[in-house]
């Protein structure tokens, strides 16, 4: 084996030059492997002896994409154009091999080779769009021609992996090879080429495919309005459409600038920037800086969950889609059968969808498995607590659940704000409790809430992470106090929209204007969602606040269809001239006159306190870093990847002017209100949030 570089090597094997790739973790496009790909090119296209080139990788994957650690630095040549010129214009047929992952700048570089060949447990994709870019060397050029541009369209701003076998019937691969034979297959696919003399087929020359779709823009303007919801705020997909319209309506090279100008864009914009930072950020969590990497885990095979609620059912059904095996407990077979109804007719609703099948939903159901018994959990390795939220209730459930659960077993909390250390209590084993906080709906949402109690054993910490990638969810490492990370900002933020309530704004201008900033919805919406009775008792209710009033009148939100929105038969909201009147007469009795709050006031009266909690949040060690909190937002409440999450915003208004703001409105935040000293010291030092390490 011929070294080029530290990260590249050719050999020649019966006139097969074979260049492989060695840059773990996922062989990116650094400059080295920049150079050592032109390199080798060079001198395998000036070996009068090679035929032939394979492109391959060594380790877990093909490249994964453009090196994204280099973003942020001046290029340097060879640029990725530079690359591809040089296997797309090789004299001598270039043949990819894929196994792993073919990724973004990855790909683009196998679309620039004449054939490509992949074992069958490889992906090819464009994930660009998640990077808030879109794919910059080629990728929305090629792919269309050889996909077509609907189902360009569908890959590129989705970023979706696509499997080989969907793959080779796109003719995005051209054949499939042997798993673990990917080396003598892609030789093997090379002397075939040169056996049959198979012309070096360049994509970019390639019109067939969307020549149909040339001058019918509708078919553009129907996917824009298909995806408006889903693509609301993010610039990224929609430059994609305009870049894959260039593909499709001007010549190649043309269509090539469209890309790049829209790529250099994106890039030096603030939506690639937050959304490069979550990259990171989503990645740093696994990180849990006190706990050891060989730190010993339980394996977990079977799954006990008590209660049967929309909590336990999600949770249920996120085992199941993992293929774990689940017991549910609920306290009566009525109850049983009403919560695995629920489980059921979510899974049947995905097949309505097409995204599954009726066998998988057979299959899915097959593994949770129903009873009536805690007794039943006595074989589980991990038993999550997914009962109401009421303490004595859940250290009954702990205290019933010590005496069942086998030695070693992991007794998890679902509560979402409770105190984990007071639940451990109830147990004789507190190292084996920890908080496990999903999010509704639990099958649909990444975040995890990983919550570490005084006593929770390093082994509960790195089984409950370990149990999220299985899970495919974002685990969040967080300490005990009320609501932890995510909700206890979340209160600040509601405390603020009910004291504006009181001043003059009314619930749907503060939810506008949320919405407006990129949120799903804002948080009266929100509260009529939830039910405005959770937590709340008629008989304890004294009537004191809106919420008391509202539950008092029966307007419990969306289920009564009231609550402060009117809704309709399809619960679609309207303002609600009950709830206005109510607030302006709570107005009356506290003397307050209504004033114009501006959409300004509104935002930073909203995010301001959040970010303020959340210095609090570091300051107390609750989060090991800014960015878990921005990962929380992020991946629990919708906060929009293109503005990075509140901490980052923070960050990006300057913490000097959160600080100065949250001074003018110091009058108004209310007694509870503290400035947090970090928050103040950093605004003091011209520091950011992410200059904390
Ligand atoms: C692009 O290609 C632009 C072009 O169109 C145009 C250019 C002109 N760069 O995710 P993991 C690191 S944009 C640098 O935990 P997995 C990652 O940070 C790119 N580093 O592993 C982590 O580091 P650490 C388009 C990267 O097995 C380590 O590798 N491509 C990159 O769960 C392991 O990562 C993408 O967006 C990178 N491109 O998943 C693909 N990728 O260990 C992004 C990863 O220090 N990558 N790292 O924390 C992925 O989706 C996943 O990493 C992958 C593996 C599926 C490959």
């Amino acid at each position: 084996m011929a070294a080029i570089n530290a990260v590249t090597d050719l050999t020649v094997e019966d006139g097969i030059a074979v260049l492989t790739i060695d840059s773990p973790p996922v062989n990116a496009l650094s400059l080295a492997v920049r150079e050592g790909i032109q390199s080798a090119v060079k001198q395998a296209v000036g070996n009068p002896e090679v035929q032939g080139i394979v492109l391959m990788c060594a380790g877990r994957t093909f490249i994964a994409g453009a090196d994204i650690t280099e973003f942020d630095k001046p290029p340097q040549p060879p640029s990725l154009y530079d690359v591809e010129d040089a296997l797309e214009g090789s004299p001598k047929p270039v043949i990819a091999a894929i196994h792993g992952t073919a990724l973004g700048g990855g790909l683009e570089v196998a679309l620039c080779c004449h054939y490509r060949v992949a074992v069958p447990s490889a992906r090819c994709g464009l994930p660009e769009v998640h990077l808030g870019l879109v794919p910059g060397a080629g990728g929305t050029q090629r792919l269309p021609r050889i996909v077509g541009p609907e189902k360009a369209l569908e890959m590129i701003t989705s970023g979706r992996h696509v499997d080989a076998r969907t793959c080779l019937q796109l003719g995005l691969i051209d054949d499939l090879v042997g798993e673990g034979a990917l080396r003598a297959g892609a030789i093997a696919f090379a002397r075939k080429v040169l056996a049959e003399k198979m012309p070096l087929r360049k994509i970019r020359d390639v019109d067939d495919n969307v020549l149909p779709a040339r001058g019918r823009p509708e078919l553009f303007a129907e996917f824009r309005e298909a995806n408006a919801r889903k693509f609301r705020g993010f610039l990224a997909p929609e430059y994609a459409i305009r870049c894959i319209e260039a593909a499709v309506n001007l010549p190649f090279e043309e269509g090539l600038a469209v890309e790049r100008e829209l790529f250099e864009e994106l890039l030096q914009g603030p939506q690639s920037a937050a959304q490069r930072y979550i990259f990171f950020a989503e990645r740093q969590v696994w990180k849990v800086p006190d706990l050891a990497p060989d730190t010993p885990t339980v394996p977990v095979t079977r799954v006990g969950i008590v209660g049967a609620g929309t909590m336990g059912g999600g949770i249920a059904m996120s085992f199941a889609n993992a293929g774990t095996p689940v017991t549910v407990v609920e306290t009566s077979e009525a109850a049983l059968e009403r919560g695995l109804g629920i489980v059921r007719r979510n899974y049947e609703f995905s097949v309505r969808r097409g995204r599954l099948s009726l066998e998988d939903v057979e299959r899915r159901m097959a593994l949770i498995q129903g009873t009536s018994s805690l007794q039943q959990l006595a074989d589980c390795d991990l038993v999550i607590e997914a009962v109401f939220e009421d303490m004595q209730l859940k250290k009954e459930v702990f205290a019933r659940l010590d005496d069942i659960a086998k030695q070693g077993a992991i007794l998890a909390t679902n509560t979402s704000g409770l105190n984990v250390d007071e639940i451990a209590t109830a147990v004789r084993r507190p190292e084996a409790v920890i908080g496990l906080h999903f999010f509704s709906p639990a099958h649909v949402m990444r975040l995890i809430e990983v919550v570490r109690a005084r006593r929770t054993s390093n082994t509960a910490v790195a089984t409950a992470l370990q149990l999220a990638k299985t899970l495919g969810k974002v685990p969040v490492v967080v300490g005990v106090c009320p609501g932890f990370v995510g909700n206890r900002m979340l209160f600040a933020r509601q405390r603020q929209a009910e004291a504006m309530l009181l001043e003059g704004a009314l619930p749907w201008d503060i939810d506008r204007v949320l919405y407006e900033f990129g949120l799903p919805m804002g948080p009266f919406a929100m509260a009529d969602l939830a039910g405005l009775d959770i937590g709340w008792n008629r008989q304890t209710s004294t009537g004191a606040t809106l919420r008391d009033a509202l539950c008092e009148m029966g307007r419990l939100g969306q289920k009564t269809g009231a609550g402060w929105y009117d809704y309709d038969e399809n619960r679609t909201p309207s303002p609600s001239p009950v709830t206005e009147q109510l607030v302006r007469d709570f107005m009356a009795r506290h003397g307050a006159t209504p004033r114009q709050l501006t959409d300004a006031e509104i935002l930073e009266r909203c995010l301001y306190p959040m970010i303020n909690e959340g210095a609090r949040i570091l300051e107390e060690g609750i989060a090991l870093r800014p960015s878990d909190i921005d990962v929380v937002w992020v991946n629990g409440y919708g906060w929009p990847a293109y503005r990075g999450g509140p901490m980052f915003y923070a960050d990006s208004v300057g913490l000097a002017t959160v600080v100065a703001r949250l001074a003018q409105y110091a009058p108004k935040l209310g007694p509870e209100f503290k400035l947090s000293p970090l928050l103040e010291r950093l605004a003091a030092a011209g520091q950011r949030f992410q200059d904390l390490k």
